[in-house]
């Protein structure tokens, strides 16, 4: 693995000198400044790359160059955002950067139902639980045909969940949908957020993906000039959510974009916490067959509990992701290569030590290092024991 560390630029509460403690090479970072459709200036895009190689640095990956929601939905000005984009891929590339994260998840980014649930050791993880989302769309949104879009035993617990619920939860519920997490570009009011979740009624899953594809065969000739590569990152959680389509959730979709969009450079980020989000998905098989488009990693694990509520784990080896298995496919295609594959270890707990340091969720230091350190024994190991 080539191991990557993601920094949050100037406001970031780690610099670079102390990131590069940890031994990595390689940023992971944006021009966090620019809002969807704006072409990143070479300018801005150069003074970032130095500040990084001065601290002994590179940039070379970016996450990300979010997509403008017009150009999911064809709407407004998207041919211009597209146009836009292309700008900044020349521009991130003139300037190092070998390969581009992003996602094309309508209107929210990931998302999580509580930041803050606490271990028994006192760390915190993050937990995604599918009964509050459901409850949180039928009594609280009251989105419209909200009920009809969940089976009726998940509207049972989702009802048992929101009788249960005091105001504080609720809040707490309503802030984390839909505000401030990492990667996410607006904080929305419920209102703002149906009235953005009404317009994709009009496009739908087929002209999601019809946007999609066009959208990137439509870089594509900037992807071959340049030699960047392309990394999209699944849905998370890989299925849909408050009524929105969702086109790269599991292998099917994967297979889809593929066979829609020829290029090799057009590819994937392996994201481990956000596949997982689906039982249904196994990110080992997953990693064999689309190898050869996987440009990107976030490996972590999650925990489930009975009833399909998830959580992030205590460590990033052990959990629903046979960690293992995965490393040991990763090695095997770097071989392949003759090349290592970027890939940052994704989240970590929040222990106490990091309570004086203010941080996006789920992006403390010691916790990322933790699972970094973790990452790198296994790779050790693997090495080792496979002649890799
Ligand atoms: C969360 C991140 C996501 C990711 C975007 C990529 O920790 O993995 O916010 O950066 O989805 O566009």
């Amino acid at each position: 693995m080539r191991a990557c560390w993601r920094w949050f630029g100037d406001g970031d509460p780690l610099s670079l000198a102390e990131i590069r403690q940890t031994g990595v090479k390689d940023i992971v970072a944006a021009l966090y400044e620019r809002k969807p459709g704006e072409a990143w200036p070479l300018d801005e895009v150069r003074a970032r790359a130095e500040k990084v190689r001065e601290a002994g640095l590179e940039w070379t990956v970016v996450e990300s160059i979010p997509v403008h929601e017009d150009i999911k939905k064809h709407t407004g000005d998207w041919r211009r955002f597209v146009e836009n984009y292309k700008t900044s891929l020349r521009n991130v590339a003139a300037c190092g950067v070998k390969t581009v994260c992003y996602n094309f998840m309508p209107v929210l980014d990931w998302t999580r139902t509580d930041v803050k649930t606490r271990l028994d050791d006192g760390s915190v993880v993050m937990t995604y639980n599918p009964y509050e989302v459901a409850a949180f769309d039928v009594f609280a949104l009251k989105r419209p045909g909200a009920e009809s879009a969940y089976d009726e035993a998940t509207l049972v617990k989702a009802k048992e969940v929101w009788e249960k619920s005091t105001p504080a939860d609720r809040e707490r519920l309503e802030k984390t949908i839909l505000m401030g997490l990492p990667g996410t570009v607006d904080d929305l009011s419920p209102e703002e957020f149906l009235a953005q979740v009404r317009e994709y009624a009009n496009v739908g899953e087929a002209g999601l993906r019809d946007h999609l594809y066009g959208f990137l065969n439509e870089i594509t000739p900037v992807l071959e000039d340049t030699g960047l590569t392309m990394a999209i990152h699944p849905d998370d959680p890989p299925y849909p959510i408050f009524g929105l389509p969702r086109i790269l959730s599991n292998a099917a979709d994967m297979r889809i974009m593929c066979e829609a969009c020829p290029s090799e450079k057009v590819g994937f980020t392996l994201c481990t916490g956000s596949l997982g989000g689906s039982l249904a998905n196994d990110e080992v098989a997953i990693f064999r067959e689309f190898a050869r488009r996987i440009h990107f990693c976030h490996f972590r694990n999650l925990v489930y509990a009975q009833d399909g509520v998830f959580r992030e784990s205590e460590s990033h080896l052990t959990g629903k992701v046979d960690m293992p298995a995965l490393m040991l496919e990763l090695l095997r295609e770097e071989k392949r290569r003759g090349e290592r594959i970027f890939l940052r270890p994704d989240h970590g707990r929040q222990f106490y030590i990091d309570k004086d340091r203010p941080c996006y969720w789920g992006y403390s230091f010691v916790g990322r290092m933790v699972g970094l350190s973790e990452l790198r024994g296994l790779e050790c190991g693997l090495r080792s024991v496979y002649g890799l």
